[in-house]
């Protein structure tokens, strides 16, 4: 039996540690802490309930679209307020370049060395002369012993299975998509006035209309991304998947699916939303409606002052740290569970749940690739590793064709006589809202309660916090440890194994939990006990 710790987990956003118990070569149990705590919805207490969109952007620098637009949601509901159409359409389409910066990041960046050999490449004999190119590059970094972001890497392990020549492609991709990246994220400028923490969707609409100039500006940068996803993301996966196959037998996790659907088509519809609402349980064949009421966060094994779960409405931010014990209290993420049940939220949930509502171009996507990879009609192969990397990769190539409809919707509504994009309001004296929406990595939904024209309360139930969430108050994993028992494990000193399940969930720290602790700065660790 051996205790593996990695503390902390490299290429995702935040500080996440993750503990495993392996034994006979396979993970036997398995906890996740968050161990950052930042304090957000403190902050937000007592301010103007218009402050609390930007505000709220600072949860994240990689997602703070999500954040804002779902605290103008959580505002428009409080206050009563529709925006027009047009502001309906540019907040989908700054959504959609999150995703997809999320997600071409998150493939080659993130998630990509966990299968891609960067040692095994300078074996490749390129005929190409950019390929011969990329080569000689790669050699320069390791000859000058400066593997920069490649340092740290688990080269050589026999869980990689690529041939040196297709290690060397997928590495000139990775340097490629570093660029494709920031395209996305210039393209969330052009409508966004800048990025990270965009500045022009404050609730009611838009501060100002978008004009034909950075519609057309917006529309060329997204065909080359269009490119970039259809030819080579999706490409890359159909490439490296059969390699692969075995994961789609590793990390399922709880089997509950939960979105508050994302994309609108009006305001305030979210079942007419393109990637729809849904609750999706083991071992059930039927969809349930999503309902905020359902929601409750434990804090049994968080570093919390003990309350009884809570429905975000009424939920409580009261820090109260005590020692890290995975079995008492290990993490400062709270444990969100719907209905008593862990949930695992993101683009695998996404993507099954709209395959579910027969959502045509959904389900055409997910079939087409099922029958590609030799599972004609199997979804369930999905409920895996390999299917939470295809979903990203599906829901990319399907956002993107979206998107180009969108800018031409968006072109249509604003060529139209007194096309408006804000809609005034009040802010209420009291009241309370819910805003509900899918971030790239998931389910999100920040609760405002207003008293005096004031914030009184403020919470947010995050993507990253349904997923690797610690146990709740019946000792049931979060989706995250749940997925990492019964993975293989080859060799503990290298964990790869593990490095592939916790990746697979896309984890954002900084988004999970709302002050670093100085105690686990640390480069890397590994403990082999
Ligand atoms: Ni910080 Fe986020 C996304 C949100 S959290 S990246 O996507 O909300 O998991
Ligand atoms: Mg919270």
């Amino acid at each position: 039996m051996a205790r593996v710790v990695i503390d902390p987990i490299t290429r995702i956003e935040g500080h996440l540690r993750i503990e495993v118990e392996v034994s006979r070569g396979r993970v036997k149990d398995a906890w996740s802490s968050g161990t950052l705590f930042r304090g957000i919805e403190i902050i937000l207490k007592g301010r103007d309930p218009r402050d609390a969109w930007l505000v709220t952007q600072r949860i994240c620098g990689v997602c703070p679209v999500p954040h804002g637009l779902t605290s103008v949601f959580a505002l428009e509901d409080a206050a009563g307020v529709k925006p027009p159409l047009p502001a309906v359409i540019v907040r989908n389409l700054i959504e959609g370049t999150q995703y997809l910066h999320s997600h071409i990041l998150w493939f080659y960046h993130l998630n990509g060395l966990d299968y891609v050999d960067i040692v095994s490449a300078l074996k490749a004999s390129p005929k190409e002369k950019s390929m011969k190119q990329v080569k000689e590059k790669l050699a320069a970094f390791v000859k000058r012993g400066q593997l920069g972001p490649f340092t740290n890497g688990y080269w050589g392990h026999p869980a990689y299975k690529l041939p040196p020549d297709i290690n060397l492609v997928v590495v000139a991709h990775y340097l490629q998509a570093l660029e494709m990246q920031a395209k996305a994220s210039k393209l969330t400028a052009i409508f966004g006035g800048k990025m990270p923490m965009h500045m022009n969707t404050p609730p009611g609409g838009l501060t100002k209309p978008p004009t034909a100039e950075e519609i057309k500006a917006f529309s060329e940068g997204l065909k080359e991304l269009k490119a970039f996803v259809n030819n080579v993301m999706y490409q890359d996966l159909l490439t490296l998947a059969p390699y692969y196959l075995d994961w789609a037998g590793i990390g399922k996790g709880v089997g509950n699916y939960l979105s508050w659907g994302v994309f609108d088509s009006a305001p305030a519809s979210p079942e007419s939303r393109f990637l729809p609402p849904g609750v999706l349980l083991k071992g059930k064949k039927r969809l349930e409606k999503a309902s905020p009421e359902e929601v409750k966060e434990h804090v049994k094994h968080s570093f919390y002052r003990y309350s009884r779960p809570l429905n975000p409405a009424e939920g409580k931010t009261e820090p109260g740290f005590k020692k890290h014990d995975t079995e008492k209290t290990y993490s400062w993420l709270k444990a969100p569970r719907y209905d008593g049940k862990p949930m695992e939220v993101g683009p695998l949930a996404r993507v099954l749940i709209a395959y579910h509502k027969n959502v045509k171009p959904v389900k055409k996507e997910v079939d087409a690739l099922l029958e590609k990879l030799g599972h004609k009609g199997n979804p369930g192969i999905l409920q895996s590793v390999l299917g939470r990397i295809a979903a990203r990769v599906i829901e990319s190539k399907l956002i993107v064709e979206e998107m180009e409809k969108w800018v031409a919707d968006l072109e249509k509504e604003m060529k139209k006589k007194g096309a408006r994009v804000y809609t005034g309001y009040k802010v209420p004296k009291k009241g309370e809202g819910i805003g509900l929406w899918e971030a790239p990595r998931g389910a999100l939904g920040h609760w405002i309660r207003i008293k005096n024209s004031k914030i009184e309360n403020y919470q947010c139930v995050v993507p990253t916090t349904w997923n690797a969430s610690p146990r709740d108050d019946k000792h049931q994993r979060g989706p995250l440890e749940e997925a990492l028992v019964g993975t293989p494990v080859h060799d503990p000193k290298k964990p790869l194994e593990v490095l592939r399940v916790v990746h697979s969930f896309d984890p954002c720290i900084a988004c999970a939990v709302h002050v670093i602790d100085p105690r686990t700065n640390e480069v890397y660790r590994i403990r082999a006990v």
